[in-house]
């Protein structure tokens, strides 16, 4: 999906190049105006496979970084809605080289499943001389290794509503059919502003972009803080998609978005409302148990090195307020509506703890 500008981060200014290993970090970030370009794999996974992939349980792998909070929206919604045996995972090094993500946490460097070295491969698996960039999140076809999408934002709805006959007993509704119109509406304005709004401060090359895309920010913050004075959740009485989006942008705030990306009028541990409210979602089981901050702050302070030419990571912030009472519950609400919350995370999937508070 695009925005108004349209594009991917960074498909433009990363090489697929076939060589060994390559260097770490990308200079191009800051150096030329930053556009977010379409998703270019938009086929989707379907109940009824009309695009030639159908929803099946052990055929698919999501690939993500925990540093991206593109791809965490999918790492939440299969959390929340329990398609974890169904949907298998790879988690890439935070860090990427000039052949993009990378699978250098797995042992050998390969992931286990596709056994391959780079996600540049299943990219190539499908289109041999993609000319674009390679992203996460991606899903891979297991049996032919091929990329099936890269569509991060078709990709969770998708999740949510097609994926319904592998949901676990107890599922909530992340995208409830009378609430659609509404949730997409407040989604819109987040994405424009504030999901990709703070990428469009960090990436500015110029200062009044900069300034225009800092103001969009911190406009938007605002009504959203407004909103959620009163109301425990975005849209409705439970958690919902755009609760997942607002999620993963807010809960990296304060770690990268606030310093790296110079939106620093202020932290959203600095505003009591986003603060109780993302500190409630981080508390829910299936949102916090996947972030890692430490990879988030590894990849955006070392890869993106010409916001940050000496890669160095900060120490902070302090991460100990995330575990503190938020008193968001007083408000009602029922997270779940009728459903349950997820079980514990799967072996395997656990956050370590340098990332965690
Ligand atoms: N594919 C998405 C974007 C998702 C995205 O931008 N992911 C980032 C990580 S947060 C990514 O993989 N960028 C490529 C890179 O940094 O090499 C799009 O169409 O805009």
């Amino acid at each position: 999906m695009s925005d108004a500008t349209g594009a991917t981060e960074t498909g433009k200014t990363e090489s697929k190049g076939k060589g060994g290993e390559g260097k770490e970090g990308n200079a191009a970030y800051g150096r030329k105006p930053f556009k977010r370009s379409r998703s270019h794999f938009a086929d989707r996974i379907t109940a009824d496979g009309r695009d030639g992939w159908p929803v099946e349980a052990g055929r698919y792998r999501l690939v993500v970084s925990r540093a991206c909070p593109w791809a965490s929206r999918a790492l939440v919604s299969r959390r929340l809605l329990g398609l974890e045996n169904s949907l298998s995972l790879a988690v890439t090094d935070p860090i990427q080289d000039d052949r993009s993500w990378r699978f250098t946490l797995d042992p050998g460097g390969r992931d286990p499943v596709l056994g391959i070295r780079y996600l540049s491969e299943a990219y190539d698996a499908r289109e041999t001389d993609y000319p674009g960039g390679v992203s996460v999140p991606a899903i891979v076809d297991e049996p032919s290794g091929k990329l099936v999408t890269n569509d991060y934002q078709q990709l969770t709805l998708d999740l949510a509503t097609e994926w319904t006959a592998l949901h676990r007993p107890g599922a909530p509704d992340l995208y409830p059919e009378p609430l659609r119109d509404e949730i997409d509406e407040v989604m819109e304005g987040i994405y424009r502003d504030v999901n990709n709004g703070v990428y469009r401060a960090g990436f500015a090359s110029e200062q009044g972009e900069y300034e225009r895309a800092y103001r969009d920010v911190f406009r938007r913050l605002a009504l959203v803080s407004e909103r959620l004075v009163d109301r425990r959740y975005l849209v409705g009485e439970t958690i919902t998609e755009a609760d997942i989006r607002l999620f993963t942008t807010l809960v990296r705030f304060d770690a990268v978005y606030h310093g790296h990306f110079k939106c620093n009028r202020h932290k959203v541990a600095e505003d009591p409302v986003l603060h109780a409210y993302v500190k409630d979602l981080y508390q829910t089981p299936g949102f916090g148990d996947t972030v890692d901050f430490d990879h988030i702050k590894r990849h955006y302070y070392m890869v993106h090195t010409g916001v940050n030419p000496t890669r160095i990571v900060p120490l902070g912030p302090d991460l100990s307020g995330w575990l503190t009472p938020h008193h968001r519950e007083e408000l009602g609400g029922r997270p779940f509506g009728d459903g349950t919350p997820p079980g514990p995370v799967p072996a395997g999937e656990e956050v370590p703890a340098a990332g965690r508070p």
